[in-house]
């Protein structure tokens, strides 16, 4: 049996705890996305459950076009499916692998010919007294170097956005050869939200561990207890967001 095959009626890999949850594609309903054209999404992750941020797939059709973020909420977003154009960098199509950060209020869109899959992330943004709010970033992952997590050569993190105090959010993509594991189980308070973007694995969140595969999304609260292995014939790589560089008090 693989992850991939059909669940008996009435049961689900999905999960929603107080301070984790794991969304599988079987339970994904889709919501309209307000003032956006030709498009809808999965909210995967909000703050009706408790997270300070949300995580939601944007599905757009030909001729599609997204709305604004809101006041003051920074967007990132990453394509796993189609391209897109974004309204500053007409010249520029961004496809599978691409992504873009957005500054809070900075009123860029992106729109798309065809069809596109995009991966969003979207926070309030918090200012730093000390900082200038954080430029736009376009990158494309093939061109952001990997770098061994902690050592591990099998285990490799491509960091996305400058480690720098502008930005109060990060997005990495981790890529774990079979076998390779987080060195340790991590608790901090910084939270996440992640989606498997290939291969297999087994994530520990809290005090449970569950099977994991590409598309599967994981909500993780501030503390709670996360580790991972890879497992399978193939590579497995997540992408995830994580809150960083403000003051807590
Ligand atoms: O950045 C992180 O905290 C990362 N190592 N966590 C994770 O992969 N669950
Ligand atoms: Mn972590």
């Amino acid at each position: 049996m693989t992850s991939n095959a059909p669940l008996v009626f009435g049961s689900t890999r999905s999960r929603v705890e107080r301070n984790y949850a794991l969304i599988t594609p079987d339970t994904h309903v889709n919501s309209p996305l307000i003032g956006w054209t030709e498009a809808t999404a999965v909210i995967h992750i909000s703050p009706e459950m408790g997270a300070r941020f949300t995580q939601y797939t944007a599905m757009l059709a030909a001729g599609g076009r997204s709305g604004s973020a809101g006041p003051g909420v920074e967007r990132f977003i990453y394509v796993t499916q189609g391209s897109i154009v974004l309204s500053t960098q007409s010249d520029r199509s961004l496809s599978v692998g691409c992504y873009a950060f957005i500054p809070a209020d900075s009123e860029v869109f992106f729109s798309c010919d065809q069809s596109a899959t995009l991966v969003v992330f979207e926070k309030q943004y918090v200012p730093h007294p000390d900082f200038e709010p954080p430029a736009m970033v376009v990158g494309n992952a093939k061109e952001v170097e990997g770098v061994p997590f902690m050592g591990d050569p099998d285990a490799v993190l491509q960091t996305f956005l400058p480690i720098s105090p502008e930005f109060d959010m990060a997005v990495n993509l981790f890529t774990y050869q079979p076998g390779a594991t987080l060195p340790q189980v991590e608790i901090h308070v910084m939270e996440h939200g992640l989606i498997m973007t290939d291969g297999q694995g087994i994530y520990r969140l809290g005090e449970d561990h569950f099977p994991v595969a590409a598309g599967d999304v994981i909500w993780m609260a501030s503390y709670c207890p996360q580790w991972f292995v890879a497992m399978g014939k193939k590579p497995a790589s997540y992408l995830y967001y994580k809150d960083i560089h403000r003051d807590r008090l």
